[in-house]
């Protein structure tokens, strides 16, 4: 195994006060946004503490970074080398079952508090085409309880409420999900939200709070013990909230800000004026080539992204899924090379040394499928290329959703809309089947659905996956 390079940070800790808010302290941000953030106190110094919240699960893993003085490692790892990073932006943690609903509200709403990050899932924007989905349950018994809210978007509403009541001024909130335009669409949910509370809240949001997109980057895979063994061994001990992630991390931050923030671009995050190239290119080459993989990989019974590549049949169609069906509908900057970038994310999906699990990114398909496979399909559409890969990929989470691989291994389902979807899974295969699925309005938009040439092909595709097999349907569609 690699020598594990230790380094840590440099700033003075004692300097920090609590002025970031980070929701939704998951795998990802600690390695990214607080990695971030690490860096950017030691380049361009700052007093930028961040309290990491999470509002629903996970309470006594936040008590434990309590307890060994809030530092954990971040152990950045390829086939070739590990550098272990021990961050020290940490200076508080939160948790609503743990230190009662008011708590992260009323951190929200101190004068001190300038920035809110957050990496909730797709899911926990409770958004329909976009827009909040108000029959949500989050939402609905959150607008019945406003005041003690569960939700993040409650909760955000809730704590603007009483910063405005404070007089505390501006903040900015800054989605850091793989959603299109997600401070867009973060900014769409918080304003319905709390137009339903009250108008005039709604209108103060508008003038004081900014909510800046981001394209954020960085494969994090869920610990595994092979993971877990590494972080204890660089920790010389066991290290609540360590993560192991790939080397590769990039960030793209839309230039819009409400008040201070920690300067990131010393960092070497990007600010832009406009973020979507960037998170088109990344959310449709990157990410609809790891739903392409989930899927279709699960099915046929490798285990990791990894064990994908090193298959020669999936590794030739990601990277003509890449180049052929996904870059052609891309409009990226001048200086940026899509071929560059596809052979990039081959040499990043061929990481051994993450153990990215298939059946992991298969998670909470209905919120990825339409900015990760559909929307460039929609593209295609429009111009009349072919799609073949990105129809594949559709139908390899259609008969992911059947619960078994090819090997006949049970494949996990998580998914916000995984009672209807079971329900559908447990009726006839084949075409109904299919036309069930199309039917399902919060993944496939009907415009789309009802196209005849769309429906013809998904139908072809599925037919081809349950036929002749994963591998056999991908070779076919490589070589049409
Ligand atoms: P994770 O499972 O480790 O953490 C998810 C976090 O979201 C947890 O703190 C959980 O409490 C919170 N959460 C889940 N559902 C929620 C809801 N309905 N409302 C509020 N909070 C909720 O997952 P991880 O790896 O941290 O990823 C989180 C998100 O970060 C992803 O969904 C994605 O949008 C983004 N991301 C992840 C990357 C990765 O490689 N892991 C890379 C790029 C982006
Ligand atoms: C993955 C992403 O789980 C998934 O859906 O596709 O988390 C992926 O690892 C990141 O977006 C990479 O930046």
């Amino acid at each position: 195994m690699a020598e594990i390079v230790r380094e840590r940070y440099a700033y003075d800790r004692s300097k920090l006060k609590p002025r970031v808010l980070h929701i939704g302290f998951g795998a990802f941000s600690r390695a990214h946004t607080l990695r971030y953030l690490d860096d950017a106190l030691d380049t361009a110094g700052g007093d930028f503490g961040a309290v990491v919240a999470r509002l629903n699960s996970g309470a006594d893993e936040l008590s434990e970074l309590d307890a060994q003085g809030r530092e954990y490692l971040v152990i950045e790892a390829d086939d070739t080398a590990m550098r272990a990073r021990t961050i020290g932006c940490v200076v508080g943690t939160l948790n609503p079952q743990r230190d009662g609903v008011d708590a992260v509200p009323d951190l929200i709403a101190s004068a001190t508090l300038c920035l809110v990050t957050l990496t909730i899932t797709e899911k926990g924007y409770c958004l329909r085409n976009g827009q909040l989905d108000r029959s949500n349950p989050a939402i609905s018994v959150d607008l019945e309880n406003a005041r003690a809210p569960r939700s993040a978007i409650g909760v955000l509403v809730e704590g603007l409420r009483r910063r405005r009541e404070a007089g505390a001024g501006g903040l900015t909130l800054m989605a850091c999900d793989n959603l299109p335009e997600n401070g867009t669409a973060l900014r769409a949910a918080v304003i319905a939200y709390a137009g339903a509370v009250e108008n005039d809240l709604a209108d103060w949001i508008v003038g004081n709070v900014a909510f800046p997109s981001t394209m954020v980057d960085r494969i994090v895979p869920a610990l595994d013990a092979a993971g877990r063994e590494l972080v204890t061994k660089a920790a010389g001990d066991e290290n609540a909230m360590g993560i192991v992630c790939e080397p590769f991390r990039q960030w793209v931050i839309e230039n819009s800000f409400s008040a201070a923030h920690p300067d990131f671009a010393a960092a070497g995050a990007m600010l832009v004026e406009d973020v979507r190239p960037y998170e088109e290119m990344k959310l449709r080459m990157l990410n609809g080539s790891h739903s392409f993989l989930a899927y279709l990989g699960a099915l046929a019974g490798h285990e990791t992204v990894a064990d994908c590549m090193a298959d020669p049949v999936f590794g030739r169609a990601a990277q003509m899924l890449m180049l052929q069906e996904q870059a052609p509908t891309l409009s990226v900057p001048a200086d940026v090379d899509l071929d560059a970038y596809a052979k990039a994310l081959m040499q990043r999906f061929s990481n051994s040394r993450l153990g990215h699990r298939t059946q992991q990114i298969a998670m909470d398909g209905s919120q990825k499928l339409p900015q990760r496979l559909l929307a460039p399909i929609a593209a295609h559409l429009q111009t009349g290329a072919p799609w073949p890969l990105s129809a594949l990929g559709v139908a390899g989470w259609m008969a992911y959703l059947r619960g078994k691989s090819e090997t006949g291994e049970a494949l996990s389902l998580s998914d916000p809309l995984a009672g209807r979807l079971l329900e559908i899974a447990g009726g006839e295969d084949g075409a109904t089947y299919v036309d069930a699925l199309l039917g399902v309005e919060a993944v496939f938009p009907q415009p789309l659905a009802k196209d005849p040439r769309f429906r013809q092909a998904i139908h072809e595709a599925y037919r081809a996956v349950r036929g002749t097999g994963v591998r056999a349907a991908i070779g076919a569609a490589c070589d049409r």
